[in-house]
């Protein structure tokens, strides 16, 4: 009798977070600070989320709620773009400036609400607005459902790669010169591997999209 009960209480003690794990809800803190970076042996001030770049991966499996509070601490206005989310009934989190919502002016702060549907991998998340996703970038890693696998062999390693490109000038006023001239914008002065330079002569990498 004793031992049956102990079965019982041990049943439902697995099965309860079981239930309660299905659609989490994933909180962040997107803080857009400016942040002092030295690269190729010069200093400046970049808009970073949080002080990072690139900026914090989310992660969080498909069916998650993810609600990012975007608080914008600097001069310049702001929206993040979730590269490649669906955004299903949610375009307001969707991020293009001027499109799908006004910018998040200085000192104020928005929240970015969606539901990660129907979809698993790594996506892009990034800035929509002027030239600031130079700086403010990072990954957004969805996960399958809990006990589902993805279709392919558990790899033994996962490692997030993001490409980029490095300014020694501020971007915004690269981009700026541009607008006003009507020319194409200076080239980058090296390749970013997870925000690093590295040996630039060693680094042949295009790919971080620029585009859009
Ligand atoms: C960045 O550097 C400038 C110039 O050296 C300095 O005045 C400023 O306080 C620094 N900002 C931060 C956040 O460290
Ligand atoms: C910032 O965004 C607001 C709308 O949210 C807009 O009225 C204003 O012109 C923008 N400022 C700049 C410098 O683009
Ligand atoms: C996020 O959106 C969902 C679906 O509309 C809603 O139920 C939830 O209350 C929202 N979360 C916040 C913190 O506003
Ligand atoms: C770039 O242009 C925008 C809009 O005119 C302006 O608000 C910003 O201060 C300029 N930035 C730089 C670094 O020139
Ligand atoms: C772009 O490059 C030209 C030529 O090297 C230079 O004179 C100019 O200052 C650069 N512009 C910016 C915004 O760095
Ligand atoms: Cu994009």
């Amino acid at each position: 009798m004793e031992h049956y009960r102990a079965r019982t209480m041990l049943l439902v003690i697995f099965i309860f977070p079981a239930l309660l794990v299905e659609c989490k809800v994933r909180l962040y803190n997107f803080r857009v600070v400016q942040t002092n970076t030295t690269k190729l042996c010069s200093t400046k001030s970049i808009v970073t989320i949080n002080g990072k770049f690139p900026g914090p991966t989310i992660y969080a499996r498909e069916d998650d709620n993810v609600n990012i509070r975007l608080t914008n601490k600097v001069q310049y206005n702001v929206t993040v773009h979730w590269h490649g989310v669906r955004q299903l009934r949610t375009g307001w989190a969707d991020g293009p400036a001027y499109v799908t919502q006004c910018p998040i002016q200085p000192g104020q702060s928005y929240l970015y609400n969606f539901t990660l549907t129907g979809q698993r991998g790594t996506l892009l998340w990034h800035a929509h607005i002027s030239w600031l996703r130079a700086t403010i970038h990072g990954a957004i890693v969805i996960l399958p459902k809990k006990g589902v696998h993805y279709p392919f062999p558990k790899p033994d390693k996962e490692k997030i790669i993001i490409l980029s490109e490095w300014w020694k000038a501020d971007v915004e006023a690269v981009i700026n010169q541009s607008t006003i001239t009507g020319l194409p914008p200076n080239i980058s002065d090296a390749h970013t591997v997870n925000g690093q330079t590295g040996g630039s002569s060693r680094l042949h990498f295009s790919g971080f999209h620029f585009t859009c």
